[in-house]
């Protein structure tokens, strides 16, 4: 089964590959390496929005999708406060704020991508968040269920993406199994959940169980392998995981989500695609001995 891919442009950004600055050859080196889409940024208040078409354009016509946005959350990617879990209503009426204007952002394209959400604090609080988890999970339902509302009219998806201990609240909204209970507690059919390996490594059970956990509820993947670095590198199976999705029939994208890029961002984007590719090429191997044998035994 072929998947779908994309590459989270920002996380380029740390290498030069500014997709802002440069492009066109950001796109074409994406496209050329086989890749189906991008995830563009959401930041309706900072990037102008004539540029963000241009560049939404410049990719459809080099055949690239725009699948999801990625919007910013913690202080140091976001530059500002925005949690939807806070127990100040100002600083979550912000947050969904902020969020709004990403779903309309999302609404402007032909195909509206869908947008990630997540619960992170304006400082890290390992090992235990202060605030009481109950209180957090209250404060973030209400926050989830206001942006569905808001994003079901409008054609966009809000997924559910759970940040490991360090980065996001320590103790809450870390795994996919706490997130796939948030997304069943908001029961709306546009709201699901997104599988960061990096973090799902961090916070889950073994990989294969949580993607299968996950199910009907996984909207989207970031890609990388258990180190942050390009699929492979690390010790996640990723035949597993491909065997795992096709068994699933996922059909969403896998997103690129290597940070930093290393070891330079035009490497990562081009071996990264190649070494899935060539995991569904085994898995589809795979069958094909699996039903040669079955014909045999005839
Ligand atoms: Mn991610």
């Amino acid at each position: 089964m072929a998947h779908k891919y994309s590459v989270i442009l920002v996380t380029l950004a740390s290498d030069g590959g500014n997709v802002w600055e440069r492009p066109r050859e950001v796109l074409e080196t994406v496209a050329n390496a086989g890749y189906d889409g991008v995830d563009l940024d959401a930041e309706p208040d900072r990037i102008d929005a004539k540029q963000f078409k241009e560049v939404a354009s410049m990719a459809a016509s080099l055949g690239l999708k725009v699948p999801a946005l990625i919007c910013a959350w913690g202080g140091w990617h976001a530059g500002e406060v925005r949690d939807l879990a806070s127990s100040d209503e100002a600083v979550r009426s912000y947050a969904v704020g902020y969020t709004k204007k990403c779903v309309d952002l999302a609404a402007s394209l032909d195909e509206p991508p869908l947008i990630e959400i997540a619960a992170v604090p304006p400082q890290s609080e390992y090992p235990v968040t202060s605030v009481p988890r109950p209180t957090l999970r209250r404060n973030f339902v209400k926050s989830t269920r206001e942006i569905g509302a808001y994003a079901a009219p409008r054609g966009v998806r809000v997924a559910i993406e759970p940040i490991n201990r360090f980065e996001g609240y320590a103790g809450f909204l870390n795994s996919i199994m706490e997130a796939k209970s948030v997304a069943d507690e908001v029961g709306a059919d546009n709201v699901g959940v997104l599988a960061d390996f990096f973090h799902v490594n961090i916070e889950d059970a073994a990989l294969a169980d949580t993607l299968r956990l996950a199910g009907d509820s996984l909207m989207c993947i970031h890609l990388a392998d258990n180190n942050r670095q390009a699929p492979g590198t690390g010790h996640i199976d990723f035949l597993q995981v491909v065997r795992t999705l096709n068994s699933m029939g996922y059909s969403g994208y896998l997103s690129l989500d290597a940070v930093p890029a290393r070891p330079d961002w035009k490497t990562l984007v081009n071996t990264s695609i190649h070494f899935m590719k060539q995991m569904e090429q085994t898995a589809a191997l795979q069958d094909r001995i699996a039903s040669a044998e079955r014909m045999a035994a005839g």
